[in-house]
């Protein structure tokens, strides 16, 4: 869709010129949907199952609450990224067919995630509806729902890919990518054990690593690797590449953690959990950081004031002190932040907002943002190819200052 010889030197540029983000979109989206349709077909009537009616029905309805329900960005992404990839040729309806069931399977694979993502979390609303775990006649069925997503996978690969060069490689990358997924949401469980003993352990590596593991591998660089694995290419000469979608992909999961405390549940289509379930978000670390940068000098004065008075104090609570616990102070009645943060307790989570509107923290972030933008594309227009520089900005333009 794109000819060889357009250059993108902006942002807005690719927004308006590219036809294939707006007039074509919509077709490619029915497209993409029509497989799925296909997809869900052939899995209901594999022949490894002996299905009866009801569990036919079971697998259906689970299917269609979780898989196509979402943005479906990271299964779009394959097909936009294979036809920028082959930089302007049309594509076949073949090449349309896999790209969309390697989208689809990165679908699976994020609905797989997601299921379990929401029981751990103890969540209520996904993309508009109740969790599928919140279902009464779901419950704990979900757990193996969600197993039950995973091996979708690996069958739909079988079914269209098993004669390709690639496939050996396809399996691979999924498998190696569900590992890193799995790997950083442990840490992200995990994490809170040290957070909940001392909050000031938070700290951006600590985010940062969590979240490239837990978001990046399977959100950003999957769909990429999967579009250059149909185009022949070897994964092992696209490290660059890897590591910028890396890069945006810790960019997606900030955008989260930041919307999960402002966003209109409405709008975002879930209900946020990170305060109530203690979660080291980038907000938490924000607030952490700013509150030591701030307060210092009031820190001391009010340490002596509060342990006279027999608190024991938590770093954290000290540099918190001037803002938040400004009255208390006064009062000598410590409020501490780490009695707010991690209740489930609508008063407790209203408290904590009260503190990152305070420390100013939406401005914090779009400071993040815009200088994260400018970072990300300056390292997409040192790329030696146009076609994989479309390839990344394409990417970046779907998430850029995202509502949802
Ligand atoms: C989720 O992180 C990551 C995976 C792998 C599902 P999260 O819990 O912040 O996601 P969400 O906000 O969508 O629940
Ligand atoms: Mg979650
Ligand atoms: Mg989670
Ligand atoms: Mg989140």
């Amino acid at each position: 869709c794109i000819p060889k010889s357009q250059k993108f030197s902006s942002f807005s540029e690719i927004n308006e010129n590219n036809s294939f983000f707006c007039g074509k979109m919509s077709d490619l989206k029915s497209k993409f949907l029509g497989v799925y349709k296909v997809l869900k077909s052939e899995l209901l009537n594999d022949p490894d199952f002996e299905f009866t009616d009801d569990d036919r029905q079971w697998v259906e309805r689970m299917l269609d609450y979780n898989v196509p329900g979402g943005k479906l960005n990271r299964g779009l992404s394959v097909i936009d990224s294979y036809s920028l990839l082959k930089e302007g040729k049309e594509l076949t309806s073949e090449d349309i067919f896999q790209t969309s069931s390697l989208g689809w399977c990165i679908e699976w694979l994020q609905a797989y995630f997601l299921v379990l993502d929401d029981i751990m979390d103890g969540s209520h609303t996904r993309r508009g509806q109740k969790c599928w775990f919140r279902l009464p006649k779901v419950g704990m069925i979900a757990a193996n729902d969600g197993i039950l997503l995973r091996n979708h996978i690996p069958r739909i690969l079988k079914k269209h890919f098993r004669g390709k060069p690639y496939y050996v490689d396809l399996l691979e990358l999924f498998n190696e990518v569900e590992f890193q997924t799995a790997s950083g949401q442990m840490i992200d469980l995990i994490t809170t054990h040290f957070g909940e003993k001392d909050l000031s352990k938070y700290s951006l590596p600590i985010h940062r690593r969590i979240v490239q593991y837990k978001t990046a591998y399977y959100s950003f660089y999957l769909p990429v690797a999967c579009a250059l694995l149909m185009a022949g290419e070897n994964l092992d000469n696209h490290v660059n590449v890897k590591n910028i979608l890396l890069e945006m992909g810790i960019y997606f999961q900030v955008q989260d953690d930041y919307l999960d405390c402002f966003a209109d549940p409405d709008v975002l289509g879930k209900i946020g959990t990170d305060i109530q379930d203690f979660k080291c978000s980038w907000l938490v670390v924000k607030a952490l950081e700013h509150c030591n940068d701030e307060q210092k000098k009031l820190l001391h004065v009010s340490l002596k004031n509060l342990s006279s008075s027999g608190y024991v104090l938590c770093n954290f609570l000290a540099r918190t002190l001037q803002k938040y616990c400004r009255v208390c102070v006064e009062t000598s009645k410590a409020i501490h932040f780490e009695e707010n943060y991690g209740k489930d307790d609508p008063a407790c989570v209203a408290k904590v907002k009260a503190l990152y509107n305070d420390l100013k923290l939406e401005d914090v972030y779009l400071e993040y943002e815009k200088s994260t933008y400018e970072k990300l594309i300056n390292s997409i227009e040192a790329q030696p190819s146009k076609a994989v520089q479309a390839v990344l900005k394409s990417f970046l333009a779907k998430i850029y200052k995202r509502q949802k």
